[in-house]
């Protein structure tokens, strides 16, 4: 066919067209910049977080007895850690009251509430429990003796006291808030390590009142990270089911920021169901903030550590690389929070 016949005249508005998009295209046609994400300010360094430090605050705490609630090693703990955390420049909120335990005894609450630029409203909250168990249920012996508490009480008190060390220096992002509850671990005596459901209230009771009744009124946080038994050696942290299900992005978030730092055999991403209670249950179901629970898994047990609620929960299962671990990942997600 001949080609000239083969372009009709109605076809050239067509070819002019696509010859004039390659005109379009050559080197010479000015060209327009692709839209560009303006880039975000340069965060500060994460302060380093001293293992030594956090150590010492465990021992401390155990040096001044069972922080059982209503004796004077528990007053004189309290009275320290308010001046630790005042002298790292917190305004400290104590939330005292009475509350009602499982025996029907009646125990002074005193919760301490620690806070470092109360005036942003964008917040973290951080917890751990301060108070230790009255007695010594899950032991052979002395039963009825208080114990130590170093990891149960002292590991997750002294991480934090650790990382309030550095709040001061915070000038970016949120607000932190540091709650020390008070009467967590003054529950119901259990068979097994699982609650049944008359005895899961009967814990966490200084959480409990936190949330019913918070100091600040309409208090609110982005979210929570709660610390419990994150002492012991070879401390090893599966995503726990609770915080699976009302913060799975949280956890996510702690997990993914410790695996970055070196600590991902120690951050398991592996679901367990072993929690049956702790703080992080009433800011969640009352306060409705996300909040997780970094809290050790046990494989020889298939929940805590053997020491949980007996005499060897002392200094000797203390260990500082698992203290590291989890106040070095802690310290990094609040620094790095925009
Ligand atoms: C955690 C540490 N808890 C007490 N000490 C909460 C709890 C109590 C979890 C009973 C499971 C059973
Ligand atoms: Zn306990």
């Amino acid at each position: 066919m001949n080609r000239n016949r083969f372009l009709r005249s109605h076809q050239w508005p067509a070819c002019l067209l696509v010859a004039l998009a390659f005109t379009a295209c050559t080197p010479d046609a000015p060209e327009t910049p692709p839209p560009t994400t303006p880039a975000l300010p340069e965060l500060p360094p994460t302060p380093v977080f001293n293992a030594d430090s956090a150590y010492a605050f465990v021992q401390r705490q155990v040096d001044f007895g069972p922080r059982v609630p209503g004796t004077p090693a528990h007053t004189a703990c309290a009275d320290w850690m308010v001046a630790r955390l005042k002298a790292a420049g917190a305004e400290v909120i104590e939330q005292t009251g009475t509350v009602t335990v499982y025996t029907g005894q009646k125990l002074p609450l005193r919760n301490l509430f620690a806070r470092w630029a109360p005036d942003r409203k964008e917040r973290i909250l951080l917890l751990a429990h301060y108070d230790t168990r009255p007695m010594a249920d899950k032991d052979d012996e002395r039963k009825n003796q208080p114990i130590d508490g170093a990891n149960d009480g002292g590991s997750g008190a002294g991480v934090l006291l650790e990382i309030a060390r550095h709040l001061a220096a915070k000038e970016h992002g949120p607000g932190v808030d540091i709650l020390f509850t008070d009467v967590e671990d003054h529950g119901q005596p259990s068979g097994a390590m699982t609650l049944d459901d008359n005895s899961i209230d009967t814990w966490a009771l200084g959480a409990q009142y936190f949330a019913k009744n918070p100091p600040v009124p309409g208090y609110q946080a982005r979210f929570g990270i709660l610390l419990d038994m994150v002492g012991a050696k070879d401390a090893v942290f599966y995503r726990e089911a609770i915080s699976m299900q009302f913060a799975p992005a949280v956890v996510a978030k702690v997990w993914k920021t410790a695996a970055a730092l070196g600590h991902g055999e120690r951050f398991v991403q592996e679901t367990k169901y072993f929690v049956g209670t702790d703080d992080h249950v009433p800011i969640n179901r009352t306060l409705r903030i996300p909040t997780i629970d970094i809290i050790e898994y046990h494989e020889a047990t298939g929940a805590f550590h053997p020491s949980w609620h007996t005499h060897d929960d002392n200094m000797a299962v203390i260990d500082r690389a698992s203290l590291n671990a989890v106040g070095s990942t802690v310290l990094e997600v609040v620094w790095k929070e925009r």
